[in-house]
């Protein structure tokens, strides 16, 4: 059934206009108001969470990206969604119930959904993991920004029947690779999704994720046919994944080294451009990390598509996305398959 379908005809553009102005004055309250009138009016969760709360997050971004909204407006209007997402996990009775009825019993297995480490983009998990309790499964919610340790932590707390994954970020997939290892090493299969990803699941499969889902719609099915059990996945080798490793750790570095070689250009980006492209190259890095990773130029590509919405918006030409590229791929000089990527990817 389609939203349409459940709703009547203008009822969920009227929800997200109301919820919108919810959100907008940061007012939680009424923007739970919103979500649960068009409830009671018989719409369905998944529509009320894809059409009204995920339509105004979108929105929300394409603000940001217009260089019309601060991060501080994003992060505040995102705080009323979670509040209004985390009430309706409680009202299908998510987050309750993860204690043995009887001292002693041992509870059912779970899923846990966690983000990959330094993730902050919680909300799409937390609605993931709505839709997931409303079909009857039990669900941990560990988070955003999840440490390997605290991963490992969870699964020997809670008998685990999968690993959900949650990266919003194409620059998190060295960290979704740790959490996959995780979870494989005790035979435990994951399953991925999230913006990071790309559709087709050519990056899920790279890292060894068992599945990949692309939302509410299908994780519940991508759960069902997951195996029982899963072999720990091999070690990614070569070039790629050997570099991957040994730029990890100097993403930043190798940012700050870019914007210095930047700074000494006559046309160099000053200002508030100057601190936005900064504030950026670190994502730029770790873009590159992962496509290292899974040997794919177009999440390179894809990011550079990204900087230039962004610096545009905010005065700078299409050139300063090239000599921002330009400055990191010198940078890496060290690298020699990350040079070939950015290659690849700015062709
Ligand atoms: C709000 C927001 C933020 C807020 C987050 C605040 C918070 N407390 O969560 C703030 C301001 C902090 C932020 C920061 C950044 N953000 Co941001 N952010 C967003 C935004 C606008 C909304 C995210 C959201 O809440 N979505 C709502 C949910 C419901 O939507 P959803 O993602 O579609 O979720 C569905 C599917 O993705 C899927 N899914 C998601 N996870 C999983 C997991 C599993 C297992 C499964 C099966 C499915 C699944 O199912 C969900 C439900 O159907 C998005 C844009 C967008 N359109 O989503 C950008 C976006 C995610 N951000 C982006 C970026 C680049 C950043 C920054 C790097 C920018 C910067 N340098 O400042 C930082 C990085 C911070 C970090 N370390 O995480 C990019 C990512 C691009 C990419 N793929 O790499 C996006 C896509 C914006 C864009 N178009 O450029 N961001």
């Amino acid at each position: 059934m389609t939203t349409a379908e459940a709703l009547p005809t203008g009822r969920v553009a009227e929800a997200l206009d109301d919820y919108w102005d919810a959100v907008s004055a940061n007012d939680a309250e009424r923007a739970l108001q919103v979500v649960g009138a068009a409830l009671d009016d018989g719409a369905r969760l998944s529509a009320v969470l894809d059409d009204v709360v995920a339509a105004c997050q979108r929105r929300v971004g394409g603000l940001w990206l217009d260089g019309e909204w601060s991060v501080a407006r994003e992060h505040a209007a995102t705080a009323v969604s979670e509040y209004v997402v985390r009430a309706l996990l409680a009202r299908v009775g998510g987050e309750a119930g993860h204690e043995p009825a009887e001292p002693g019993e041992r509870p059912s297995p779970a899923l846990l959904v966690a983000c990959a480490e330094r993730e902050w983009h919680a909300l799409p998990a937390l609605v993931v993991c709505t839709l997931l309790t409303e079909a009857g499964h039990r669900v941990r919610f560990l988070g955003g920004d999840v440490s390997t340790r605290t991963l490992q932590g969870a699964l020997l707390d809670v008998p685990t029947q999968a690993v959900l994954i949650s990266a919003s970020l194409a620059s998190s997939l060295l960290f979704v690779r740790r959490h996959v290892e995780t979870a494989s090493h005790s035979g435990i299969p994951t399953v991925v999704g999230g913006h990071g990803f790309d559709p087709a699941g050519r990056r899920a499969r790279a890292l060894g994720a068992t599945a990949q889902a692309s939302g509410g719609a299908d994780v519940a099915g991508v759960v069902a046919g997951l195996p029982a059990r899963v072999r720990p996945v091999e070690p990614l080798t070569g070039p790629g994944p050997s570099e991957a490793a040994l730029l990890a750790p100097r993403t930043t570095a190798v940012a700050r080294g870019a914007m210095s070689r930047l700074a000494e250009r006559p046309d160099a980006p000053e200002g508030h451009l100057a601190d936005v492209l900064a504030d950026q190259l670190p994502v730029v890095v770790g873009c590159v990390v992962s496509g290292l990773l899974v040997d794919e130029p177009d999440v390179v590509r894809e990011t550079g598509g990204w900087l230039g919405r962004v610096l545009d918006s905010r005065g700078g030409g299409p050139e300063l996305v090239d000599l921002a590229l330009a400055a990191v791929r010198d940078e890496l000089h060290d690298f020699p398959t990350a040079v070939t990527l950015l290659d690849a990817a700015t062709a």
